[in-house]
């Protein structure tokens, strides 16, 4: 059985970013160091197999499969913003800018606008004119505080979604059927919180999409047993999105409700940040009614780890059993700790060994990205999962 595969690109150390929290203005606690504290553990540890990577002569390619989860103005705007305010002097170098203003739905006013019918693409955004100013492109095309941008949050962007497009190759390269590849890519920023057109809660673009989109794209059109496209209703998915980060993957839900495949399912703090998705009643709509799936829990300490493990296990029986999925992407969070600054539910080091090693029992190629985890432990709570993952 061969060793997990670590894979990690320098480039995602650049980005840093602050975030507002009863009236301070703070680093962000998504900050390089979580990467070292990873990587730190990690050293004179064999469990796995560490693989650096860079995106060199790569970018044109990886912004392809951007663009097929995000659209071309918001990608251009994570691209250009910060260039924008440095040339205005409205921030330093070494800064970072936040949004000013949002666009919420009740601004509208009672005009014309309010008849024109809207586009599923950019679900009413079109109502609102795009405005000149840079602080107003920054509230259009986030939903929270929690997104600054600063000079290089594109270049770890495109290199964290790089690693998951580079995760996805290893996944369809491995040679036999019966040796599964385990792939963990220290994706940095994370992304289960962005949208199509939308930034928040740390991410900008959401690498667990890119990548099971990038995968379905490889694995191409379902066949039937004929050879011809299967177009007949079906109630499988081959790649799954396994969410466990404490937070509800909102934007990952958004980019793939209406789909079959990917399935999504997660675990998460009930009514805890971004508080407005991540029901139980949200089951996905048209083609994908029935591939979403919530499994919303108390917080610490009003619930226990026997619940979680309990969930956890309702999520492996729903994606082998009922979806029948082929493929596996983890969206990893470590703010699951009982000790993390975040969030939390009460899992101690060792259950991300159990975790670990339950998803491995699936059997599945598996592809997980790192998304939340802010406590000092987070290298030790990687090592964990690691350990699961690769039954050591
Ligand atoms: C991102 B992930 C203070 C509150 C922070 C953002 C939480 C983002 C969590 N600014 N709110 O899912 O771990
Ligand atoms: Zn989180």
């Amino acid at each position: 059985m061969p060793k997990p595969v670590i894979l990690y690109d320098p480039d995602t150390l650049l980005h840093h970013s602050v975030e507002v929290i009863a009236h301070k203005v703070i680093d962000a606690h998504e900050s390089p160091d979580r990467i070292h504290r990873i990587l730190g553990a990690l050293t004179s540890d064999n469990s796995c197999e560490l693989v650096e990577m860079s995106t060199e002569g790569n970018q044109a390619q990886i912004i392809d499969y951007i663009s097929r989860i995000h659209s071309n103005d918001y990608i251009r705007h994570i691209q250009t913003i910060f260039e924008r305010f440095l040339a205005s002097g409205a921030v330093e170098q070494d800064g970072c800018v936040l949004p000013e203003c949002f666009p919420h739905y009740s601004l509208l006013s009672i005009s014309k606008s309010h008849d024109q019918s809207t586009t599923e693409d950019d679900q009413g955004m079109s109502r609102f004119r795009l405005p000149e100013d840079p602080f107003a492109h920054m509230g259009y095309y986030s939903f929270d505080l929690s997104a600054g941008m600063s000079k290089d949050t594109f270049k770890s962007t495109v290199a964290a979604a790089g690693l998951s497009i580079r995760g996805v190759d290893m996944l369809l390269e491995s040679p036999s059927q019966s040796s599964k590849p385990i792939i963990f890519a220290l994706t940095r920023p994370p992304g289960h919180h962005a949208c199509r057109n939308l930034a928040g809660g740390y991410c900008y673009f959401n690498n667990a999409a890119i990548a099971a989109d990038a995968l379905l794209s490889k694995l191409g059109p379902r066949l039937t047993l004929a050879g011809e496209k299967s177009d007949r209703p079906e109630r499988e998915s081959r790649v799954v999105i396994l969410d466990l980060d404490f937070h509800h993957g909102n934007g990952t839900q958004a980019l793939t409700y209406t789909r079959r495949e990917p399935a999504y399912i997660s675990i998460h703090g009930k009514g805890e940040y971004p508080y407005y998705t991540g029901f139980e009643d949200e089951c996905g709509a048209g083609e994908g009614q029935g591939f979403n799936r919530n499994l919303p829990l108390l917080a610490r300490p009003k619930s226990t780890t026997e619940e979680y493990l309990a969930l956890l296990e309702e999520a492996c029986v729903k994606i082998k059993n009922e979806w029948k999925s082929k493929y596996l992407v983890v969206s990893m969070g470590f703010d699951t700790y009982r000790k993390d600054v975040l969030g939390g539910f009460e899992l101690d080091c060792e259950d991300y060994t159990t975790i670990g090693a339950r998803i491995r029992s699936l059997g599945l190629p598996t592809l997980a990205l790192l998304e939340g985890g802010y406590s000092e432990e987070l290298g030790e709570l990687a090592k964990a999962f690691i350990h699961g993952l690769g039954d050591i």
